[in-house]
């Protein structure tokens, strides 16, 4: 970049950004292929072991860190397992609590909706997939003299930090499912993670299994999702 593309904005460090252009079809045509591309992406419950190659990993990690954050403070973590003693571990703390949920703690309502899916509280895809990638929020950095200094819009960041995941992970050809085992901080013990991280989600990456089925739904239309005032 040369010189004069950098300057001092208010005694601040600026560089100048302009955006590719395309023409209105152009666009058009990219928006829709993007949708089409977008609306194949699926949440998978089974998974195959067939190996990922971990520089794909470490992509869809740093492109979910390109997400805007609050005063871009990227107030997230990504852990990564792929050792099997902890993915056992992790399976056998999420199955305990996922029994639990299944068996008094979710109202019959949520099991009834649930019923569609085919959810239950085994959850062998967290020995099954090669990665588990387990997202943290951090609710504040810890200064240098120990002191709690608060992160902003936090949910809302790691939130979309999650969706570029998701997208990084469906571009690279994986499928990937969110997953929210609850209570959820089980995570942060066996990762033995800082006391400024809590559990997000958490997503296994891999291949489908074999002969796959996802249930056969449908999404809402632009009239039921999207209000426009002209
Ligand atoms: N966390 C549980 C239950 C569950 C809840 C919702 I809302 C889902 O869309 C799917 C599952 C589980 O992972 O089974």
């Amino acid at each position: 970049m040369s010189q004069q593309d950098k300057k001092l904005i208010d005694g601040h460090p600026y560089v100048k950004y302009t955006h590719v252009h395309y023409g209105a079809e152009e666009m058009v045509l990219k928006s829709k292929l993007f949708h089409g591309w977008m609306d194949t992406r699926r949440s998978v419950r089974e998974f195959s072991d067939k190996p990922v190659p971990k520089e794909v990993i470490d992509r869809v990690i740093l492109s979910a860190s390109t997400a805007p954050s609050g005063a871009h403070k990227q107030p997230w973590t990504f852990c990564v397992v792929s050792n099997p003693a902890i993915k056992s571990k992790i399976r056998e703390a999420a199955e305990k609590e996922e029994y639990d949920s299944y068996h008094g703690r979710m109202s019959d309502s949520w099991l009834k909706d649930l019923q569609p899916l085919g959810t239950d509280w085994h959850k062998p895809f967290l020995e099954t997939a090669p990665y588990l990638i387990i997202v943290f929020k951090k609710p504040y950095n810890i200064g240098p003299n120990g002191e709690k200094l608060n992160n902003y819009y936090v949910n809302e960041s790691v939130g979309i930090a999650c969706g570029f995941l998701l997208t990084a992970i469906h571009e690279a050809g994986l499928v990937t499912l969110t997953h929210t085992p609850s209570p959820m901080n089980f995570l942060a013990k066996i990762l033995e993670r800082p006391g400024n991280e809590r559990a997000f989600l958490l997503l296994p990456v891999g291949y489908e299994a074999d002969e796959v089925y996802v249930p056969d739904l449908s999404r809402k239309g632009l009239d039921e999702v999207a209000v426009y005032y002209e």
